[in-house]
């Protein structure tokens, strides 16, 4: 028999509403297999009732002072906090994640957002341009109704990461939160009227991408769309997008380097790695899934790294003392296993992990899979260029900065890097010529959530951050009067 114990609901215009078709369909818990909730799949109609309500709210909204817009995100983000420990329990049973990292690190780093965005409406403001004969000035405003697509791996944290810059630059927005994983957007949703938003302004739609998420890349009415997700679906998105020539943000996949010199920290480069690695189960963008390791310390290199991954505990998710969980979906991890058995067909040799675990007790059909470590792979195959997005790395020897930088670019994306160095000068010479958005030295995801954020080549289109999600959520307008 199976047991739902709660509903999930869209919000349009200031209201808890069931999808108009009626149709729901079932979310998993990962770390148990079995389903929980249901959640709305939304379409077409969902959509043409929440632009509606948004175009209704949006010249109140835009009109609405700076100061009290940012009021009303930060009053959100204080809502949540004072719910900080459900929020972080229900992320953790809806995507697989341990509590320990929701705790730390997605459901602060959510109301962070809301916070950081809160302050970007605030400040944020045109340029002048003051000449002899000339005064020219730039306003920034917003276009109106926008949407937001966001994915599973970090679903509270990347949804707010999304919809808050819309909001602050004064759009009203259509958020769609990944399917797999809708329930803290959901929770979200259940405090958008208390924190003061008027009806209209943020609506949130729930269900699948090729039907919720393709009517949103297709309504005429929605100029402006900004999507994190896997490279394939950012492709048709930007197909879609640019029949109505729509104005695009794309935060896609990544296959990021993580290259260790032998002057490098040992033990510092060995935690980095390793968390590089290994964190949210492989399940970040960022994820260094690629290994280069200096020829002269290889094999002592890869001994230490070996005996660290083996300490990883994996275990449910609910456990504080767990440091892996489960991977998010039965699809996904099948995904994933299938890319270690493709690592052995091309050659390579599994050194720990390669594959599914099955705990004991509440979490037997769980979607576990050990953190894995190969070797033995061309930094050609197609385990070294595709995106595995799990807990899988390889390792591969390199003897020179030259030899490194061409095998750390020989794939098509280009999102993030780290390079462990003791020797700043080569640090930035590396950086320099690495093909990716962003380049960590002696650390690995270190975020000033004021940084430009975004990929090189296939990783992705246009840039986030503070200052870059305003101008993207933005159009320029230039007024110019002589002097
Ligand atoms: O993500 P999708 P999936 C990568 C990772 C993963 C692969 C596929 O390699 O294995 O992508 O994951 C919505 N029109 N990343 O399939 O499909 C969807 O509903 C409009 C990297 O789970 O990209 C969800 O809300 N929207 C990544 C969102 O897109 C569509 C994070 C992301 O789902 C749509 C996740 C469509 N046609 C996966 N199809 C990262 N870079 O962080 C789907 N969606």
């Amino acid at each position: 028999m199976t047991l739902h114990n709660k509903k999930i609901m869209n919000f349009v215009n200031g209201e808890m509403v069931e999808p108009l078709s009626g149709q729901y369909f079932e979310t998993i818990e990962p770390a148990t297999g079995q389903p929980y909730a249901l959640v709305p799949d939304s379409n077409k109609d969902d959509l043409d009732r929440a632009v509606i309500a948004a175009q209704n709210a949006f010249p109140a909204w835009r009109d609405t002072p700076a100061e009290e817009r940012a009021a009303m995100m930060n009053k959100l983000a204080d809502l949540i906090d004072e719910r900080q420990d459900n929020f972080i329990q229900a992320e953790s049973k809806d995507n697989g994640k341990p509590v320990s990292l929701a705790g730390a690190l997605d459901i602060p780093r959510g109301t962070a957002n809301l916070r950081t965005f809160a302050d970007a409406a605030i400040q944020f403001k045109g340029d002048v341009f003051e000449k002899d004969t000339s005064y020219t000035y730039t306003l920034r405003q917003p276009f109106g109704v926008v949407a937001t697509i966001s994915p599973w791996n970090l679903p509270f944290l990347l949804f707010t990461w999304k919809f808050s810059p819309a909001l602050a630059a004064g759009n009203c927005v259509i958020a769609k939160p990944s399917e797999v994983t809708p329930m803290t957007a959901y929770m979200l949703s259940e405090l958008i009227n208390e924190a003061g938003f008027p009806p209209g302004v943020l609506n949130i739609l729930h269900g699948k991408g090729a039907n919720i998420g393709s009517a949103i890349t297709n309504h005429p009415d929605i100029p402006t769309i900004s999507f994190t997700g896997g490279t394939a679906t950012g492709i048709e998105i930007y197909t879609n997008a640019a029949k109505q020539l729509k104005k695009v943000s794309l935060e896609l996949g990544g296959k990021n380097p993580t290259i260790i010199f032998d002057d490098a920290e040992w033990d510092k480069a060995l935690e980095g790695a390793k968390t590089a690695a290994f964190a949210n189960q492989g399940q970040v963008c960022l994820c260094g899934s690629r290994l280069f390791i200096q020829d002269t310390i290889y094999d002592r290199f890869k001994a230490d790294f070996i005996k660290k991954v083996e300490t990883i505990k994996i275990g449910d998710p609910k456990d504080t003392n767990t440091q892996h969980g489960a991977t998010v979906s039965k699809d996904h991890m099948e995904k994933v296993l299938s890319y270690i058995a493709l690592a052995k067909e091309e050659g390579g040799t599994v050194l720990t992990g390669g594959n599914r675990r099955i705990l004991e007790g509440r979490c037997k059909d769980g979607y576990f899979i050990e953190p894995t470590v190969i070797d033995g792979l061309p930094h050609t195959c197609r385990t070294n260029r595709e995106e595995i997005f799990g807990p899988v790395v390889t390792l591969m020897p390199f003897s020179t900065e030259d030899e490194v930088i061409e095998m750390a670019n020989s794939t098509d994306y280009g999102l993030a890097a780290s390079v462990w160095t003791q020797d700043q000068n080569r640090a930035d010479r590396v950086a320099t010529r690495l093909e990716n958005g962003m380049v960590w030295q002696n650390c690995w995801n270190l975020r000033d959530l004021e940084a430009p954020f975004g990929g090189f080549k296939k990783s992705g289109i246009g840039r986030e951050g503070k200052w870059r999600a305003m101008q993207f959520f933005t159009q320029e307008k230039t007024i110019g009067r002589p002097r």
